[in-house]
């Protein structure tokens, strides 16, 4: 995507990397705080896009995994819901300084997809390609890990088109602009890509506890 709906918007935030904005300059690598650094709670769920939210029909869904894979698939809705279901509880750290906690989400393990395309060994990242534009970029090893999935639901409910419905990423252990919404396309490489935020200011990690909000 050149050119976001929201073009001001990116703006924004963009300025705010720049700016160093939010950034308290305290960290705590041991996790040893539930609250990250800087991160205040709330118990709504506020919705963060670019000024546009696909509208994705089931029929016509699909999930492509591709590149440094043995197996690449392209998923259907029927064989996506096929696979073995998990169900998982994390927090939500968003960079612009809300948390919420305690979010229950069902789906397909990041896992279970990777063990179905079988990865090469050259596969290090994984570049995530979602159907309004957003692109972002995850180390594959993060990527499986045991809290990851491919999310279509919250607190057994259908994610709902503004939180990324039909599926989304859920990448717990990052600032939440790395669980990419109405995901389409999961590209496993042995080089790295930064993504739609990751060009413009953001960090290329994304940490919450060591506050790797822009860099
Ligand atoms: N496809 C897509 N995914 C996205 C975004 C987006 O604009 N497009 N925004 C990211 C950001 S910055 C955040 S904080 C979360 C917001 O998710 P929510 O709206 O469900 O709270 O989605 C992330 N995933
Ligand atoms: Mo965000």
């Amino acid at each position: 995507m050149t050119e976001p709906p929201n073009g001001k918007l990116v703006a924004v935030k963009q300025a705010w990397a720049r700016a160093g904005r939010l950034l308290t300059g305290q960290s705590d690598p041991d996790k040893s705080m539930r609250l990250p650094p800087g991160q205040r709670l709330v118990t709504n769920w506020p919705v963060l896009d670019l000024g546009v939210q696909p509208h994705v029909p089931l029929e016509g869904w699909s999930l492509k995994v591709d590149g440094a894979v043995a197996n690449p698939v392209t998923l259907d809705w029927a064989a996506f819901m096929g696979l073995p279901q998990m169900e998982d509880v994390s927090d939500i750290h968003c960079v612009t300084q809300w948390s919420r906690y305690d979010n229950r989400w069902q789906g397909v393990a990041t896992s279970v997809l990777l063990d179905l395309v079988k990865p090469l060994p050259s596969a290090n990242h994984v570049i995530l390609e979602s159907h309004d534009g957003y692109t972002t970029n995850v180390r594959l090893d993060h990527f499986a890990e045991a809290d990851c999935l491919l999310a279509h639901s919250h607190d057994g409910a259908p994610l709902t088109r503004e939180h990324g419905g039909p599926v989304r990423l859920v990448i717990p252990r990052y600032y939440f602009w790395k669980s990419a919404k109405w995901i389409k396309h999961i590209h496993l490489s042995a080089v790295d890509k930064p993504g739609f935020w990751e060009v413009r200011g953001y960090h290329n990690v994304g940490d919450p506890w060591t506050e790797e909000r822009y860099g």
